[in-house]
Parts: C-alpha cells; structure tokens; sequence
C-alpha cells in the first residue's frame, strides 16, 4: 500500500513537494529505496521520498538519525563474586542483555578469560586461576560485544587477591636457653595483609592472642610456671592460610635463680699425652640453697669438634664424692638436665639423709662435700680420639624454689 505524502503531515521530513504533486513521475519511483523511522516505526520509503508500508516495528525507539530502529541496548554485570578477598580458583557470573556475542573478563593489566555468546543467553560463567595473579588488588569488569560492533563494560569489582600464607619470624634477642624473669620483650617480623589470628604458645599453653600483626611480644613470664618454654607463633589468614613458626626456647625463672658456676679446673676439657694416668675431667660446683625442689642445669660446647661428652649432676664434689642424680651422654654440643627433687629416682631417694627420704625439696647443708653443694660433671667419652686437644665448654646452673 503506497503512503503518498505522508512525508508532509511528518512535518520534519526532507521529501520534496514537488513529488507529492507530481504524480506523472511516480512510476518513475523505486520502491523499497530506503527506510524512514518516526516513532518507533520504521517505514519504507521509495527512491522519489515517498513513505511505503511499514518495515519494522521497533523495541527500542528509532535511531537518532531516524534511518532505522534503534539497537538493543547492551548491559553486562557481575553478579559475582562480590567486591572482597578472593582466593584460588574463583567462579565469576555474569549477566547480561542484549544480542551479545563475545564476552571479555578483565582486570587492569588485561584480559583473565573470554568466551562466545550463544545467541539467546543472559549469563555466563567463568573460572579464573587466582594463583597466575600477583597478591593484591584486582579491578574486575566485564566486556561485552554485540554482532554490530558495538561493546559495553560492566560496573568494576574491587577483589582482594590472597594466595600467600602469612610468613613470619621470631627476633634473635633470646638466646637459646635465654634465662628470662619479669616482663621480657622479643621482636616479631610478620608479613601477612590479611592476618585474621596471631597466636603464641608454650607447650600448648596461649601466651598471646591477637588479630595485630605485632613488631614485638611483651611476654610478663610471671604468668607462665617456672621451667623451659618452647615458644611458638601460629598465624591464619582470612582466607584460612595458617603456618607454625617454632621461636626459642627460654627458661623462665622467677621462683628462683641462675646461680654462679665454678669450673675446676677451668672452662676447658684437656686430655693429655698421659691421658690414661691423669684426670682430665672437669668438676663444676653451685652452691647449694635451702627449698630447692627443681634444678635445671646444662652444658654446651661446639658440636663440629665431634666430642663425645658425659653430663653428671648431683649433691656434693663429683660422681665419686657425692650423689649422682642424672646423666646423659651426647655429641649434639648441648645436654640439658631438667630434675625436680620428686622426680629424683627411688633408688637414689634411698641414698639420702633418712630425713630427707620423703621431702619435696633437695638437701641442704652447709658442707660443699655433701649437701652445701651441687656439681655438675664433665667427662670425655672418647678420651684417646681426643689426646692433646682442648674443648671449650660452658655450664649454667638454675635453681628453682618451693614456694
Ligand atoms: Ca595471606
């Protein structure tokens, strides 16, 4: 059906008058020529300007040029994951609208994953490996492509990328075998942005509880008994990364004290050319104190001289001149000697004064040879591997009282 003139009544169109009463030059006219929108109706329209049956109904209003319907507009959105900490692989959903048919994940420094569009589809579904990104913040958008050409990004997404357990480290301020009373400070170093849980314990007992990343650990040992502590530092981060850093081992002593050791006959094992004639082992001496229950003592040396050594405590001069109450051998360049008087073997019990059988605390007098001392023995296990060498070696003594 032809639409003569209706071009005129459009008021805004650009047909000329003349075709309109020109009607000997209309079979001149091509139909189907071009096409005219008004309205959200797109007409056909011949060669001579004259509107033609309707071409198409629009959805989306007419172009601004008013030659054809308007497109479909294009939208894209992630729906998830939402703007936070992310680990691992993520699972990211996307909807969108509008006659899409490539679709582009991106963060700012390029494309994470792209995929087609099947005409009719409104979501789609990525899986992004975390792990290729560097730790940090990540701007996510999505990118869409409509078969014309024409593209459309989706709001951003702020994501907190975490794939790093936390790491961290004790201070060396403490010595191994540290003697610690009062309040005592180490240095912390921890390297986690997301820390959720910062722990420190003793053989499983809290010291310290905190979500701070902390530079140091005030640590008031008067809260913690008497004896050796192993420290150690559990961190987790919000994202469930956890690690267990061992710190030092200290002795916490405030029932007590580390009394003055004196080497006979020096701070130095020595065997001589006539090592099987002479005495070569060395005596230490402590003096004894009433309402000792605990004593802790320990000999170190340097393990790279491969010596083999045996550590003797007891009451009195030496082994020969007293009691023995423990010994240990070992090449390690440590023994360690931890002995509470009630753990004191009942063999041993029975070579003690009769009024001292059933005590909780060690002996004491005031006789170096007997009770007014205690020694600790340093004997070389393997004398003739060592003929003419010296091994330095150092002993402390720590008492801890009854209460
Ligand atoms: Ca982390």
């Amino acid at each position: 059906m032809r639409l003569a003139c209706y071009g005129l009544l459009l008021g805004a169109l650009a047909f000329s008058t003349a075709a309109c009463f020109g009607d000997e030059l209309a079979d001149e006219c091509v139909s189907h020529d071009s096409t005219y929108c008004h309205e959200g109706v797109t007409y056909w329209s011949n060669s001579c300007g004259d509107l033609e049956e309707i071409a198409e109904t629009c959805q989306h209003g007419c172009s601004a040029d008013h030659s054809a319907c308007l497109e479909a507009p294009l939208f894209c959105q992630i729906v998830s994951p939402a703007a936070g900490l992310v680990h691992d692989t993520i699972r990211v959903d996307i909807v969108f609208t509008g006659p899409i048919t490539h679709l582009w994940l991106l963060d700012q420094t390029g494309t994470l994953g792209e995929t087609s569009v099947t005409s009719g589809s409104t979501t789609a579904t990525m899986n992004i490996d975390t792990t290729d990104l560097l730790d940090g913040s990540i701007t996510l958008e999505a990118l869409v492509e409509a078969e014309d050409g024409r593209q459309a990004q989706s709001d951003p997404i702020q994501l907190q990328v975490d794939n790093t357990a936390p790491v961290a480290s004790f201070g060396s301020e403490w010595a191994r075998l540290e003697v610690l009373s009062g309040t005592a400070t180490i240095s912390l170093s921890i390297q986690e942005s997301n820390l959720e849980s910062l722990r420190i314990t003793s053989a499983g007992q809290e010291l310290l509880e905190t979500s701070e990343a902390l530079d140091e650990f005030a640590w008031d040992t008067a809260g913690a008994p008497d004896g050796i502590h192993s420290l150690k530092m559990e961190l987790t981060d919000r994202v469930g990364h956890s690690i267990e850093v061992d710190g030092p081992t200290v002795v916490v002593v405030n029932q007590g004290q580390e009394a003055a050791v004196t080497y006979s006959p020096g701070a130095e094992l020595t065997i001589p050319e006539n090592w099987q004639n002479v005495e070569h082992h060395v005596r230490t001496s402590t003096a004894s104190q009433p309402g000792i229950k605990r004593i802790i003592s320990w000999i170190t040396w340097d393990a790279a001289e491969e010596w083999n050594i045996e550590y003797a405590v007891g009451q009195g001069l030496c082994p020969h001149r007293g009691i023995r109450y423990q010994a240990i051998e070992s090449t390690s360049g440590e023994i360690l000697i931890d002995l509470a008087r009630a753990d004191l073997d009942p063999g041993i019990v029975t070579s003690l004064p009769e009024a001292d059988q059933n005590s909780y605390v060690f002996p004491h007098n005031n006789d170096p040879r007997t009770f007014g001392a205690f020694f600790g023995h340093v004997a070389v296990v393997d004398p003739a591997e060592h003929v003419n060498q010296s091994l330095p070696i150092e002993v402390h003594y720590v008492f801890l009282y009854a209460n």
